[in-house]
């Protein structure tokens, strides 16, 4: 056989046994889902489709905290107030130590004369992974301190050199979308900052976005679990709620001059999620249909 044409016939044999099939699926925290498979139990569900997150829906049972300039917020549990301090501060945290598992952050800038605008936030999803949102930039981040551009379309898991980190982001409207397997969700736009918490978080998360139960009368819950009375301009509340980080040294120091707000005689109520529904029925990242209540499903209570 001349060695030309067992050249070609080795090209042939080549070719058939280098043929194989492409599987196409999606990946979330190191768990790949195939075609068809959604990623459910968190504020957005996402369907694989042809190797590509899709959102499908946003999910009714979560609720979300804003907070735009200069600024104004709304609560998880839909209390709205005004407060300009020009800090850093926890908007919501999972627990009331100065050092929780999960966390935002948002540092705030004085604007507007005697207002104050958001200015850098951070999306502590774990202790290991630190996700920093610049002002106005919708279009990447910093993990980990490294940069990160979030490709203009598309649901991508957030990849840096260290890895693919436990997030996915995406684009969405001149926002950037950030899912975390924390089950919390950041929207990052260029003047409002908003959370997205789901149900499993019922009375574990405090901060300026208020303690999250589905009550509104304790969302002005301070570091220190006293709970003062709603208010449109609290003081003492939003100061409680300063972070270690503090690039201005003055905010270092213990605001003497502000005025503390009246404490209730009530604590906070349970929540009725943890009555209707046991936390691991919606603890499952891969939960689809799960018989999770909504709000208006949820029992009035007094
Ligand atoms: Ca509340």
């Amino acid at each position: 056989m001349k060695p030309s044409t067992l050249r070609l016939r080795l090209d042939e044999w080549k070719g058939r046994c280098c043929r194989t099939s492409v599987w196409e699926g999606c990946e979330f925290d190191g768990v790949m889902y195939p075609n068809g498979g959604r990623l459910a139990a968190h504020c957005v569900t996402l369907e694989c489709s042809r190797g590509q997150w899709v959102v499908k829906e946003y999910d009714d049972c979560c609720v979300h905290c804003s907070v735009y300039n200069d600024p104004h917020f709304t609560t998880f549990d839909g209390h709205y107030y005004d407060f300009h301090g020009s800090c850093n501060y926890s908007l919501a945290q999972t627990d009331t130590s100065l050092s929780p598992h999960t966390a935002v952050y948002s540092q705030f800038k004085p604007c507007f004369g005697h207002a104050s605008c958001l200015d850098t936030a951070t999306f502590r999803e774990n202790p290991h992974v630190i996700v920093t949102l610049e002002p106005g930039v919708v279009d990447s981040m910093r993990v980990n301190e490294e940069l990160y551009i979030v490709p203009a379309s598309g649901i991508h898991v957030v990849t840096t050199s260290s890895g693919p980190h436990p997030l996915l982001a995406w684009r969405d409207h001149g926002c950037l979308q950030i899912l975390g397997v924390s089950k919390i969700m950041v929207t990052h736009c260029s003047n409002i900052l908003e959370i997205w918490a789901f149900p499993t978080h019922a009375d574990s998360l405090d901060g300026l976005c208020g303690h999250f139960n589905y009550y509104v009368d304790d969302d002005l819950t301070s570091r220190d679990g006293q709970v003062t009375t709603l208010t449109q301009w609290p003081f003492a509340f939003p100061e409680s709620w300063k972070t270690p980080v503090q690039p201005n040294y003055t905010c270092r120091e213990k605001c003497t001059h502000c005025p503390a707000e009246t404490r209730t005689t009530g604590n906070h109520k349970i929540s009725p999620i943890r009555v209707l529904v046991p936390l691991e029925a919606v603890g499952s990242k891969t939960v689809i249909g799960a018989p999770v209540p909504t709000p208006e499903t949820l029992p009035s209570v007094h």
